[in-house]
């Protein structure tokens, strides 16, 4: 999933494609890149952020949604507003991406249902200005499982149907650095409710403590796509649906080098297994 952001303020790419033309040209780019899909979001979601009036969200998105669909693009939606959702859908998107996993707009399941839209529930627990002082956890990769599974009950509570639903960790959303890396090594965990799951570690502020110059300062967003990129390759080995992303060239590589990795495991698997197996009569082995 490649990201379009038409904001002015987003944390790595805000401003760069504010424009309805120039978010259109860049998700070309990035479906050349290698994107399935391309996630088109009008409102900053960077810790602090404030809120984007919905009117002003409707006339950043719907735009860039009709060309991107028009032009044969698989389209998402970012945004936790429901009647921005349906709107979008209306324009043609074919997902829902809503980073409040229906949280900020109790309006947003009877979209989902009605719509029969993919939604990316993604684990959240408060807008942008106060995410930051709501990140407690006993156990962060627990506490997130228990409350995807109440959202996905809360979905089927309100008539959407499972198979709708993927599930998102929501990395760096109400989550200080140290929390992200136990969410990312355990994606098996909330592979067990049964649903595919998304990955959204692309330049996030975790990456940039991890990449720290000598004195402490953390790499800037630009500098972290080679760490997304890792981040890609175990992501697709540890069986996740899908990476969203802000630079696609390195991730679809990177998707590449786990399909490989994963193909040649099998194979020499058996390999083994006939080494072992006494020679028959006859058999000639390389
Ligand atoms: N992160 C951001 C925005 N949207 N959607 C999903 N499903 N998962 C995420 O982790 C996620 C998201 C914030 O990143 P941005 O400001 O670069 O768009």
């Amino acid at each position: 999933m490649g990201v379009v952001n038409v904001t002015p303020d987003s944390f790595s790419d805000g401003g760069r494609w504010f424009e309805p033309g120039d978010a259109v040209a860049h998700g070309h780019r990035l479906l050349a890149d290698g994107a399935d899909l391309l996630d088109v979001g009008g409102e900053s979601t960077r810790p602090g952020a404030a809120r984007v009036p919905p009117d002003e969200e409707r006339r950043r998105v719907l735009p860039v949604v009709r060309e991107l669909v028009a032009a044969g693009a698989v389209v998402s939606v970012d945004t936790t507003r429901a009647d921005v959702a349906r709107d979008a859908v209306a324009a043609g998107a074919h997902v829902i991406n809503d980073v409040s996993g229906g949280l900020a707009d109790p309006a947003m399941y009877d979209v989902v249902a009605e719509t029969g839209a993919v939604y990316v529930a993604m684990h959240w627990r408060g807008h942008a200005d106060v995410m930051d002082t709501l990140a407690t956890y006993d156990d962060v990769v627990a506490d997130v499982r228990d409350e995807l599974a109440q959202r996905l009950a809360a979905l089927e509570a309100a008539g959407a149907r499972p198979e709708q639903v993927v599930l998102d960790p929501g990395l760096g959303f109400a989550k200080p650095g140290s929390d992200n890396w136990p969410l990312l090594a355990h994606l098996d965990v909330l592979q067990s409710l049964g649903r595919p799951v998304l990955v959204g570690a692309s330049r996030k502020r975790f990456l940039g403590h991890l990449l720290a110059a000598p004195d402490g300062s953390p790499a800037p967003p630009d500098a972290r796509d080679g760490a997304t990129a890792a981040i890609t390759a175990l992501s697709a080995l540890g069986g996740a649906w899908c990476v969203r992303v802000h630079d696609v060239a390195g991730s679809a590589d990177a998707v590449r080098v786990a399909a490989a990795w994963t193909a040649a495991r099998g194979p020499r698997q058996d390999r083994h297994d006939d080494q072992r197996r006494p020679i028959q009569d006859g058999e000639h082995r390389a």
